[in-house]
């Protein structure tokens, strides 16, 4: 059976790249697979946070996860800070790493750009990112991560690291392989469709979270940039803004791009935005409903509390074994 991993960062509200890249994804799993579904919070300080906003977005986003059709009777639903193996092997495996090869990674580098424009440094968990989400992912043996696309750099340095320390120590870690959505499901930015919609973009009209009420939803995909052209067609280089909501109506509806283009032939682009928005809100309604009842309920407590217990009777098994391969340990 495949033993599957995921985590996402509580660093802020979530959006519909999140949703159609990640989330959407994990529920499929749960009813043939072992899975494991984190909120990665020690993730998120790898980058700055108000301490009482990331206290909430971490009840928030694990409430999300449920309200999304997760089921903590088959899925295994807990915080990161909760299982202390996540942070013991990621030293390990922070260890294991170069400094070159963590230089390199292309999220850092941007993240490290924007670091340092806003703050006036670059925080080091930035740099160390890395090794971190390979322990996250090794303690449980995954076999499979669903992430979006731009986490294969990541996933494959999780694989590096956990073939370095196998080579060098002993078989402990099994190679994991990544999973994504297939088109890629690589969500952009509304009002700039070359570059993906993110969590932390400052301009509201370019990203759709997953909250958003049904009327701004409609409001941002209305003002969302397109080109001149006139014709719903599935072309990145020149159409990036039509094809971007060409991807959101296929992820959501499952047609291919070709039925798309057939069903707006000869009509401009006010049908499609339509259409676009209103399978938006027809997929987030109801999710926003659940939410809604569970954020307040102590039933979320429950749930994330007997997650932490189940996963951390997994992650110390691997745990225990890699302290023995490497020698860390006394009795
Ligand atoms: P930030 O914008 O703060 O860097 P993020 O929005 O990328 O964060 P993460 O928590 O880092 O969010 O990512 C969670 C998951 O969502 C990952 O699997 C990532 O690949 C996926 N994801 C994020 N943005 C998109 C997007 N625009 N399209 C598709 N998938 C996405
Ligand atoms: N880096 C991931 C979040 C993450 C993750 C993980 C994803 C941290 N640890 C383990 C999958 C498995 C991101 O999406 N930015």
């Amino acid at each position: 059976m495949e033993i599957i991993f995921s985590g996402i960062q509580p660093s802020g509200s979530l959006t519909l790249g999140n949703y159609l890249g990640a989330l959407k994804n994990f529920i499929p799993f749960q009813d043939t697979a072992e899975c494991y579904y984190c909120i990665v919070n020690q993730h998120a300080i790898t980058m700055p946070q108000p301490s009482n906003l990331l206290h909430e977005r971490t009840r928030n986003l694990a409430a999300l996860y449920i309200a999304a059709g997760l089921d903590p009777k088959k899925a295994t639903i807990f915080v990161q800070s909760e299982v202390p193996e996540h942070a013991l092997l990621g030293w390990m495996m922070i260890c294991s790493a170069y400094v070159g090869e963590m230089e390199r990674m292309t999220q850092y580098k941007s993240k490290a750009q924007k670091a340092e424009k806003k703050e006036g440094f670059i925080p080091l968990g930035l740099l160390t990112y890395p090794p971190l989400m390979a322990a996250d992912i090794l303690l449980y043996q995954a076999t499979l991560v669903p992430v979006g696309e731009d986490q294969t750099q990541h996933m494959e340095i999780t694989r590096d690291l956990a073939e370095r320390f196998n080579r060098k120590y002993g078989e402990v870690f099994t190679l994991p392989k990544m999973w994504s959505p297939e088109g890629g499901a690589r969500v952009m930015s509304l009002q700039e469709p070359t570059s993906k919609m993110s969590k932390s973009d400052d301009n509201e009209w370019a990203t759709i979270h997953m909250l958003d009420t049904a009327d701004v939803i409609v409001k941002k995909i209305k003002r969302a940039v397109t080109d001149s052209l006139g014709h719903v067609h599935y072309d990145k280089e020149n159409q990036p803004g039509v094809s971007n909501l060409m991807s959101i109506h296929a992820a959501i509806s499952g047609k291919t791009f070709e039925e798309i283009e057939k069903m707006y032939e000869g009509q401009g682009y006010g049908v499609f935005k339509k259409d676009v928005a209103d399978l938006v809100v027809e997929e987030m309604t109801p999710v926003l409903q659940r939410y809604e009842e569970l954020t307040g309920s102590p039933e979320l407590d429950e749930i994330l509390d007997e997650g932490a217990a189940k996963a951390h009777e997994k992650a110390k098994v691997t745990y225990d074994k890699a302290i023995h391969a490497m020698g860390l340990y006394r009795k």
